[in-house]
C-alpha cells in the first residue's frame, strides 16, 4: 500500500493528538515520524525545512492524483503539485463554513483535460 501523508509528531504533545485523532477519524493511514521535543528534534536543520516554526505536528502529503477515461490515463499528478495546498484549501473553505466528516472538496485539476487538447477531445 502507498502511504501519501507522513505525519511528524510527538506522543506528548497535544497540538500532535489533535492531528491524529482527525486522522483517525478519518480512517486515514499516515507514517509516523516521531519527533522528541524533550531532545529538541524540533530544532534539527532536516525538520525545520519542512516546518520552519519549530513546532510539531507536521502533515506532508504526497497523493497521487490519477484520472482514467474509458481505461485510458488521461490525467497524473500528485498534491505537491497543487497550487493552494490542501491546508490552505481547508483553511479558506472553513472560513465560509463547517466543514463534516466525509465532506468532499473538489479543487482544480491537472494537465490533461480533453477541452484544453488539440484537437479537443471528450
Ligand atoms: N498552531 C500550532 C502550534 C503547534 C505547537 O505549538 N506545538 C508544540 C507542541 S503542542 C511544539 O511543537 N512546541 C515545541 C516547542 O515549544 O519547542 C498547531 O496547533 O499545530
Amino acid at each position: 500500500m502507498t502511504v501519501g501523508l507522513t505525519l511528524y509528531h510527538a506522543p506528548p504533545s497535544t497540538c500532535s493528538q489533535k492531528v491524529r485523532l482527525a486522522l483517525a477519524e478519518k480512517r486515514l493511514v499516515y507514517q509516523s515520524q516521531l519527533i522528541d521535543l524533550f531532545a529538541g528534534g524540533q530544532h534539527d536543520p532536516d525538520y525545520v525545512k519542512l516546518n520552519p516554526n519549530h513546532v510539531v505536528p507536521t502533515l506532508v502529503h504526497d497523493l497521487g492524483i490519477r484520472c482514467f477515461l474509458n481505461g485510458d490515463e488521461r490525467q497524473s499528478s500528485n498534491t505537491r503539485h497543487l497550487i493552494f495546498n490542501l491546508w490552505e484549501q481547508i483553511a479558506e473553505l472553513s472560513q465560509a463554513m463547517t466543514l463534516e466528516p466525509g465532506d468532499v472538496i473538489f479543487s482544480g485539476t491537472p494537465g490533461g483535460v480533453g477541452m484544453a487538447m488539440k484537437p479537443m477531445t471528450m
